[in-house]
């Protein structure tokens, strides 16, 4: 894998820099993306026709299950090497900011601070009708769970279509994104808006942007610098030559 020396030089210079990650940061760990063929006991579902309140509503007990077999899958994996690099990038400038689209903690678990969960967390629980934290429920074998205040249904904490992005974290996302000095797009197909929307208006606001994937996005076309690549790849070689 090459590493532009311009791309190089750049990150030398730049005191802001921001990172936005997505599905394929984690693919490495062996959490499956929302585009790529799924495979196994999901296969025949699609993320994005179970990742709606329209979902919930027409079949709780299939989306909470699809949910609870992802928590599984999430508490069983491991971060990789791409979630270390990116640790390790964090302590190179003043002001670093991660943002993720996951929902999956990785970067927390690894040691990175101050995450931005645009899309929630699935390891936490919320009441569907009440839309508060719920924490602790009795176990009467109802799929879902009811929430013990108000008898609702519970469902994971996280963002799905047509639901707002959390307001304080969007904000933080978006002043993060058009200040920086370097914007790095990583693992995501960049489909998905409002975070789509990010490395955008760090640009306009004369970020350089890069973008890391193994596959081409709408974003590729306007990044100044494509490392074409996984993630746990290309991500510890940038850290490798940022420390030589
Ligand atoms: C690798 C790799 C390796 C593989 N290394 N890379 C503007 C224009 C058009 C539409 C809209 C718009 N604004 C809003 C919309 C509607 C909609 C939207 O964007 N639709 C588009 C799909 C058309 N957006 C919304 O509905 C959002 N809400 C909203 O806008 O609300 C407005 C509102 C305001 C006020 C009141 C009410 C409403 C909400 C979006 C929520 C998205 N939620 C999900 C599910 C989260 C929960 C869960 O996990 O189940 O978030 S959907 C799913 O997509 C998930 C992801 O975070 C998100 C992005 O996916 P991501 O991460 O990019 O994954 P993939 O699979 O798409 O891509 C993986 C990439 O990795 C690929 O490129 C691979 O090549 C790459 N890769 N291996 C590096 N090893």
């Amino acid at each position: 894998m090459t590493i532009p020396a311009q791309l190089i030089q750049k990150l030398r210079a730049a005191q802001r820099v921001t990172v936005l990650t997505g599905a394929g940061v984690s693919a490495e760990s062996g959490v499956p993306t929302f585009r790529d063929a799924q495979t196994g006991l999901w296969a025949k579902f699609k993320p994005e026709e179970l990742a709606t309140p329209r979902a919930f509503r027409q079949n709780p007990k299939l989306v909470w299950e699809w949910y609870a077999w992802r928590r599984q899958l999430v508490a069983d994996v491991k971060p990789n090497p791409a979630h270390l690099a990116l640790v390790e990038l964090a302590e190179r400038f003043p002001e670093f900011q991660l943002i993720t689209q996951n929902v999956d903690g990785l970067h927390q678990r690894v040691g990175s601070r101050n995450v931005i969960e645009l899309h929630g967390n699935i390891t936490r629980t919320k009441c569907f009708e009440e839309n508060t934290i719920v924490t602790e429920w009795p176990d009467r074998g109802d799929i879902p769970p009811k929430c013990p205040r108000c008898g609702g249904l519970l469902r994971p904490d996280v963002v799905w279509f047509e639901e707002a992005l959390p307001e304080v974290e969007m904000d933080l996302a978006t002043r993060a994104s058009i200040s920086c000095d370097v914007f790095l797009s990583i693992g995501t197909s960049s489909l998905v808006y409002p975070a789509a929307g990010l490395p955008i208006a760090a640009m306009r606001r004369g970020a350089t942007l890069v973008e890391i994937n193994p596959q081409p996005t709408p974003l590729t076309a306007q990044a100044q610098f494509v490392l074409s690549g996984p993630a746990g790849v290309v991500l510890p070689e940038l850290v490798k030559h940022l420390r030589s």
